[in-house]
């Protein structure tokens, strides 16, 4: 290959999600245990469910599934968001979404940044759950004004990042051992250091007023603080979790179990105390702060705004019933909760296509292409499907739920956390911090579904003209 050729994004992407992959591998050695964990479980689902493995053949997702994660972090400033917000360009993910933590008392706004396309998603659907800290929702005007002065001393990017971000904005890409040395660059963004940028008492103050403020102000960069794999079941890797040594958080978030997933169930768990050192005697004090921890996933399919709706009225009904308390008291009455009032979400695909609550992803059968050859396949993409003329399969749900959000971020937490309740996102103050608007999701989901359609389209009219 020539010197000169631009490798694409979807390469650099799934460089650097490797390389993070190996970076935390290293630092939180649980992280290995569970990705080999739901490795073995993935496999299992795969050969106890042929019709599973089709689909997923079908859309391609069982070729992304084994590199597929999520990573999460959080930073300080609007000059780092938009910067990483550069940063991850590069790679071809953009900010799709914009998550309000403050109405469940976390002082950040989030989006994530993740491949948009169909094709990029097949290549590497990596994500990263990007929160801004709300330094605006402390109620302390002085220690308001402290952190952002200690944030505004710390460079989060390196020289030589910063360089090749600039060089694939005007070249268009990145060269191969530009890309390579890009990959190294960029991931000093995202590692842990044990060396805090502030004295003990600071830290006391910063995290006094939420652990979150402490977490972002007293560091040198936006450490990486989980990086999560998807499993196809994730009740099976919830109870093996114990007998590896890894204790989850009491309930798995979001929807409950159910035949035909969907969106996103998530459950977590802390990984780590991390040692740390503050700038007392110079460097020699020893503190301890816990910010990295491990998570899985389970993802189903996309909802219409229409099913998206049925979802949040429903758990917020559970919601505003069963608490669960500190300890994880009140987790089964949640689940119990949670299982009998989604009793009134339909459970089969077919109902979930009809009624309009899902989006799918059409494709032709070869029934379909010869009855187009004979001149019978016609109609709506329902009609075809009930024909047998066209499939109809899930289209996987590539985002976050920001309640569920909320409860990994508390659940890592601790439950001390001010709360802000009452507090409201910001949506305008976010985009302008980013210096872009995000992407809105149901966009996509609709577009993918749609050019899906337009190919199963041409795919039959090209069987009837050829057979004519
Ligand atoms: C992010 C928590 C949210 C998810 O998967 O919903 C999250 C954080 O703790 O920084 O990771
Ligand atoms: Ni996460």
């Amino acid at each position: 290959m020539s010197d000169s050729v631009l490798v694409s994004t979807d390469a650099i992407r799934g460089a650097f999600s490797a390389a993070m992959s190996e970076m935390y591998r290293k630092e939180v050695p649980q992280y290995g245990t569970l990705m080999s964990l739901v490795a073995e479980i993935n496999a299992g689902v795969l050969a106890a469910d042929p019709a599973l493995a089709d689909s997923l053949e079908r859309t391609g997702e069982i070729e992304r599934l084994s590199d597929e994660r999520h990573g999460a972090i959080r930073v300080g400033t609007a000059e780092e968001l938009s910067t990483i917000a550069r940063l991850f360009a590069v790679m071809g993910m953009e900010p799709v979404g914009y998550y309000d933590l403050a109405v469940a008392g976390i002082p950040v706004h989030s989006t994530a940044f993740r491949p948009v396309s169909d094709h990029a998603l097949a290549q590497n659907p990596f994500r990263v759950f990007t929160s801004l800290l709300r330094l605006d929702l402390l109620e302390d005007a002085a220690l308001r004004a402290e952190a952002a002065e200690i944030l505004s001393r710390r460079r989060i990017f390196t020289e030589g990042a910063l360089a090749l971000i600039e060089r694939f904005e005007t070249a268009g890409g990145l060269t191969e051992a530009e890309a390579d040395r890009f990959v190294g660059e960029a991931l000093e963004t995202f590692r842990w250091h044990s060396e805090a940028t502030v004295d003990a008492a600071t830290y006391e103050r910063l995290s006094k007023a939420h652990r979150l403020v402490a977490d972002v102000v007293s560091f040198k960069g936006p450490h990486i603080n989980h990086l999560t794999p998807r499993t196809l079941d994730i009740e099976a890797v919830q109870r093996a979790m114990p007998a590896r040594g890894i204790e989850p958080k009491a309930v798995i978030e979001g929807p409950p179990e159910r035949a035909c997933p969907i969106l996103l169930r998530q459950t977590s768990f802390k990984a780590l105390e991390e040692p740390i050192l503050f700038t007392d005697g110079h460097g020699t004090r020893a503190g301890r702060h816990t910010a990295r921890f491990g998570e899985i996933e389970q993802r189903g399919v996309a909802l219409t705004p229409k099913g998206r709706a049925l979802y949040d009225e429903l758990l917020a009904s559970v919601r505003g019933g069963a608490a669960v308390g500190a300890g994880g008291s009140g987790a089964q009455d949640y689940d119990a909760a949670l299982r009998e009032r989604f009793a009134d979400f339909p459970d089969d695909a077919g109902t979930l296509r009809r009624e309009g609550l899902a989006f799918f992803r059409y494709a032709p059968t070869p029934r379909g292409l010869e009855a187009a050859a004979a001149g019978r396949a016609s109609g709506d993409p329902g009609a075809l499907v009930d024909a047998g003329h066209a499939t109809a399969d899930p289209i996987v749900y590539e985002d976050f739920l920001p309640v569920s959000a909320a409860g990994i971020f508390q659940s890592n937490l601790g439950t001390d956390a001010q709360s802000n309740a009452g507090s409201r996102g910001n949506q305008g103050a976010f985009e302008a911090a980013l210096g872009r608007g995000v992407l809105e999701e149901t966009t996509l989901y609709a577009a993918a579904e749609a050019g899906s359609i337009r190919r199963l389209h041409r795919a039959l009219d090209a069987a009837r003209a050829r057979a004519a």
